[in-house]
Order: structure tokens, then sequence, then C-alpha cells
């Protein structure tokens, strides 16, 4: 199943689907409210050793400078609620760790809707392994599905002192892509509303608040168009084997593009 999501991810993004949005609150580390208070994360001691950074940076104008004491561990946290169970998500960010005294890993985990922490993922997010010294800015990636019980992540990267001396290293780009999250509107289409989904009928109807007349493509999980139709409401699928498909719908200059299943 995951494969069709994989490949129905990319089919979307060849009809022209917006890059899929970062879940994470100030994720580019862009708005800060001073130059040591990054808006949007959790508030000291997390975010105690950090400061604004617009020199070294991997995107936009800043990212966030961690500095540690000369032992132990310093946090930087932000949590991303509205996670659903199943779903998969990509998690990511940069880091720069070019000091002989300071060294990096991601620590963090999913939560129960009671911020209780759930165990699942600890490889891919609490790993054994620290980041090693390097010039260039490097990529931490993980591609997970979310728990039965998981409701929101806990984002956290931890800095590391070493050799018993402060150290720095630089985060860009904290970033929770739902991936499968096939909704993200390019103009939304207001009160668009697919139904039935999945349909067992040969017909489903698509509502919206312009109830305007509406292009309406259906394409298979390969990418090949199967149904093209106008109509202001209903439309006729009788013909298309069970399976999952793509629906894109143009109304009034606006398009959205949503999975649909047949039975
Ligand atoms: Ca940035």
């Amino acid at each position: 199943m995951k494969k069709i999501y994989t490949l129905l991810f990319s089919v979307a993004l060849a009809l022209g689907a917006n890059a899929q949005t970062n879940l994470v609150p100030n994720g580019d580390f862009e708005t800060w409210t001073d130059a040591s208070t990054l808006a949007s994360f959790s508030a000291s001691p997390y975010t105690a050793a950090v400061t604004q950074e617009s020199t070294i940076k991997y995107a936009g104008t800043y990212a966030a400078k961690h500095q540690t004491g000369t032992s132990s561990n310093v946090k930087i946290q932000n949590e991303v609620a509205g996670i659903i169970p199943g779903h998969s998500y990509t998690i990511s960010f940069r880091y720069l760790d070019n000091d002989v005294n300071a060294r990096s890993r991601m620590w963090s985990y999913w939560l129960t809707s009671g911020f209780t922490t759930i165990a699942d993922n600890e490889a891919e997010f609490r790993p054994s392994t620290y980041s090693e010294d390097n010039a260039a800015w490097q990529l931490y990636t993980v591609t997970v599905t979310a728990p039965a019980t998981a409701s929101v992540f806990r984002f956290e990267t931890r800095t590391y002192s070493q050799n018993s001396a402060a150290g720095v290293v630089y985060y860009d780009n904290f970033s929770v892509i739902d991936n499968d999250n096939l909704s993200v509107a390019q103009n939304q289409i207001e009160g668009l509303k697919i139904y039935p989904n999945p349909v067992t009928n040969g017909t489903f109807y698509i509502n919206t608040n312009a109830d305007s007349t509406k292009e309406v493509v259906v394409y298979d999980v390969l990418g090949k168009q199967v149904v093209k139709t106008s109509t202001t409401n209903a439309v006729n699928v009788s013909n298309l084997k069970g399976g999952v498909y793509i629906v894109k719908i143009t109304e009034d200059g606006k398009t959205a593009t949503r999975k649909l299943v047949i039975r």
C-alpha cells in the first residue's frame, strides 16, 4: 500500500500540486522574537542556548546557532500537532557540525494526545550515533509511519559538548511533511467535497461553494488519464476498475487534486 501512496504522490506532483506543506511552525528558523528567542519553538530551557545566525545558514535569512556549555547537552524543541496515525511522514533537518568540540543528533518522539512519549521509531528518532565534523551543511532525514496512538510529533535536536569544551552546531529547516496528504490545494476551491469516497456505485459527486461547472480529470496510479468530463456535480466512473485514483478538479480557474478510491 505504501508503494501505491508513493506512486500517487509522484502522480500528484506531476499534476502540478504544490510542494507539500512543512508542518513545523517556523521550521525554517526565519522568525525571531529577539536575537536569542526563536518564535514558535518551546521556551527556555530548550532554546536557552540558541541564538539567531545570519551568516552561517542553509536557506533563507537565518539559521539557529546552538551553543553548548563545557559538559552535557543543549536542546532545540518544537512540537507538531495534528499527526494522523497511519500516515507516512518525512521528517528532516539540516545541520552544520564543523566543530571538534560539539556534535549533534536528533532526539525526538511521537506523543499521544496526552503528551505521553511513544517508544516507536527509536532508531530513526533517537539514534545511537552522532554527527561527524564536516565543513558542509548535512541533511538528516527519515520517513516513518505514525503509530496508532500518535497525535503530536515532538521535534528535538540535541547538541553535545565534546572534549570537555564548549562547541557550536548550526541548524536550519526543521521539516515534517505528511506524505499521505494529497489535498494540498494550489488555489483553494472553497467548500470542496467529494463523496462518496470510496465510490461504491459507479458515480461520485463534487460539491463546492461556487457550484460552477467543473473540469474533472481522473488519473490512475500510473498517471494515465482515464476520465475527462465537465460537470456541476456528478461524475460517472462506472467504467473504472476498483482501485486508487487521483482526481483533478478545476473550477473558476482554481484547481485541486484529491485521492479517490473506487470499490
Ligand atoms: Ca533559514
